[in-house]
């Protein structure tokens, strides 16, 4: 065990699964030390000045206070190293987060849209398109409101699970039906909010095959500790095979078939 994983280490932290996760696991650990010393640091600084201030060595109040100035450097100190986990950690990792999308064809692209108390993913098949969707087209066998008449939506399908595949980078573009939802998946070490009327989409890349559950991460409602989801993982080869089991014939016009389901889910 290193000492500067000894923290993660003892919080312990979920499995770690997309290839920027580590950044985010170890600007984690960089906070905690520093809460660590501030908080022994701060305790025992409380018991000295308890002790040192008690009554009977200082029967009268005095009402000039501190005149040293070591408090002084302690407290830029802390700043300095706030503004540097700040600065040099999380703003860089947000900032490639939020703005360095990855582009091309390689991409994978899924839509997750939440509602209570469920997610549905929507992928935009072969063509890397999705079609369009309308609210008034909702209804149980067409839960995202698909429209068949889209020639980008053709070769569209909805999963109930986010599968992915490894080693591809994938956009997750995020929405809510209803109330805020918060798709979050803590072995990709990212979440993001689902906000009805908005999209949001988030990027990762995962480095490792495998199923976790992913969680909502927003009170969204009495059934909000339920809305328990699946995400796979998938080698390349595997993920063709389901992506391409889950497209549906594009030589046939027939209605949506709802929404497909994970058979180790069912
Ligand atoms: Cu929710």
């Amino acid at each position: 065990m290193q000492i500067l994983g000894l923290i993660n280490e003892l919080i312990g932290l979920p499995e770690l699964a997309s290839e920027h996760g580590s950044m985010v696991d170890h600007m984690l650990e960089m906070v905690h030390w520093l809460i660590t010393v501030l908080l022994i640091g701060w305790s025992a600084f409380f018991v000295f000045c308890l002790w040192r201030f008690r009554q009977k060595r200082n029967p009268k109040a005095s009402y000039v206070g501190v005149r040293g100035h070591a408090s002084t450097h302690v407290e830029i100190g802390v700043v300095v190293v706030e503004a540097i986990l700040l600065l040099g950690f999380a703003f860089p990792l947000w900032a490639v987060r939020s703005s360095e999308f990855p582009t091309g064809d390689d991409v994978v692209r899924v839509r997750a849209v939440g509602e209570q108390f469920k997610w549905t993913m929507h992928y935009p098949g072969p063509d890397g398109t999705f079609g369009m969707t309308k609210p008034e087209l909702i209804s149980g066998q067409n839960p995202l409101g698909r429209d068949l008449e889209d020639p980008n939506g053709k070769d569209d399908f909805v999963f109930t699970e986010l599968v992915l595949a490894k080693d591809r980078e994938c956009i997750v573009t995020i929405t809510s039906k209803d109330v805020i939802h918060n798709l979050s998946l803590h072995p990709m070490r990212i979440g993001q909010d689902a906000i009805p009327g908005t999209i949001a989409d988030i990027w990762f890349k995962p480095i490792k095959t495998g199923r976790w559950e992913t969680v909502c991460g927003q009170l969204c409602g009495a059934g909000h500790s339920g809305m328990v989801g699946y995400m796979e993982v998938m080698s390349q080869e595997d993920y063709d095979a389901w992506f391409k089991e889950n497209t549906p014939a594009l030589t046939e016009d027939k209605e949506p078939e709802g929404v497909a389901t994970a058979k180790e889910n069912s």
